[in-house]
């Protein structure tokens, strides 16, 4: 199956952003004895810089993008290690209040979480691509977050998914479910959502570049038909339902570990509850055991533990059509 990017005319063909490196310079060769025997690795040199640049792209085709605020604090940083560098893009229109972009790459790994969060008065799902890319495997999350309850029989399940569940069927096959998660991920996730691990290849690195910016066509469309919502009390739901979701994310997200070893729990807080989750602070002043009173500890404390549930989905709970089966 060939997946090149169809809608819009002005892709940059996939070959250029995703290269599977093959150039001697990315290529390591590791003398590990002197009896010549050597072993030979492959770094994998995806640049999710790109995705981002690609996306942005066509965001600017549609929409008037302003700089964030946040871009003044927060442009790149070097990890402690003093070789991994993150860079972060930060924007905002008049409907989305954060579009966000984080890609963190050494010479063994490549993170890319990306990001769209709208204004309380619009109930469209929150844009969501997350990839781990390390020398032996990718762990990808790429979804339209639903802001709101899905059932088959919600209206929001009609209004955002019923008519886009092709998506999700073109990358089926190659992207299959990645087994067993945290059990508590399954309600921030939709039935469009690809959770999937793989090891590197350049048709993986290729699909799921194509599949990144299907998903991001797809989200900014519903950006911009997406009608402002006048009845208060909706937009208070609305706001409450992005805050429960950022509180969540800023508490409990698996990319935690990683970032606290890369900067400190210092600079990781920061970044987490300023610039990838930020809103966590302003939108509501409800704390996450409001929203989660099972992690509460006798002390009052958050648990520590990543999941009270524990891991749970082995196979994909949604049907084809994307009814929710458990
Ligand atoms: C693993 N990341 C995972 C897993 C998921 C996600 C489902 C599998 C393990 C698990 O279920 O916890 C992603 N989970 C999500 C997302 C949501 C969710 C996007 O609930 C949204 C609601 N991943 C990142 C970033 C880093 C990262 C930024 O997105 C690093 C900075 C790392 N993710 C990372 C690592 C693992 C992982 C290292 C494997 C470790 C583990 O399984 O805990």
């Amino acid at each position: 199956m060939e997946f090149r990017f169809s809608i819009g005319s002005s892709f940059k063909t996939p070959n250029s952003p995703v290269l599977v490196s093959s150039s001697p310079n990315k290529t390591n060769f590791k003398l590990i004895s002197k009896n010549q025997r050597f072993s030979f690795r492959i770094v994998s040199a995806v640049s999710y810089k790109e995705f981002a640049e690609s996306a942005l792209e066509e965001t600017r085709k549609r929409v008037v993008l302003e700089t964030s605020p946040l871009q003044e604090r927060y442009s790149s940083m070097t990890g402690l290690d003093g070789k991994t560098e993150l860079q972060m893009l930060a924007f905002k229109s008049s409907k989305i209040r954060l579009l966000r972009s984080m890609a963190i790459e050494n010479e063994t790994m490549q993170v890319f979480d990306f990001a769209g969060f709208m204004e309380p008065e619009y109930d469209t799902p929150i844009f969501c691509a997350n990839f781990f890319t390390s020398a032996n495997t990718n762990i990808v999350v790429l979804d339209l977050n639903p802001l709101h309850q899905l059932t088959d029989k919600t209206d929001y399940q009609e209004k955002y998914y019923n008519n886009i569940m092709s998506i999700y069927h073109k990358y089926a096959e190659i992207f299959p479910w990645g087994g067993k998660l945290t059990g508590e991920s399954i309600k921030f996730f939709s039935p469009l959502v690809m959770w999937t691990r793989f090891s590197s290849s350049q048709e993986k690195h290729t699909a799921l570049f194509s599949a990144f910016l299907e998903f991001y066509q797809a989200w900014l469309e519903m950006t911009i038909q997406v009608t402002e919502e006048m009845e208060p009390s909706q937009v208070r739901a609305n706001r409450e339902a992005q805050h429960k979701y950022l509180t969540w994310r800023a508490q409990k997200d698996p990319g935690h570990g990683l970032l606290r070893k890369l900067l400190g729990e210092t600079k990781a807080k920061e970044l987490l509850r300023d610039f990838l989750f930020n809103g966590v602070n302003e939108l509501s002043t409800k704390t996450f055991i409001d929203y989660f009173p099972e992690y509460q500890t006798e002390d009052g404390n958050v648990n520590d533990k990543r999941s009270i549930i524990g891991k749970s989905f082995e196979t994909r709970p949604w049907d084809s059509t994307g009814r929710f089966i458990g």
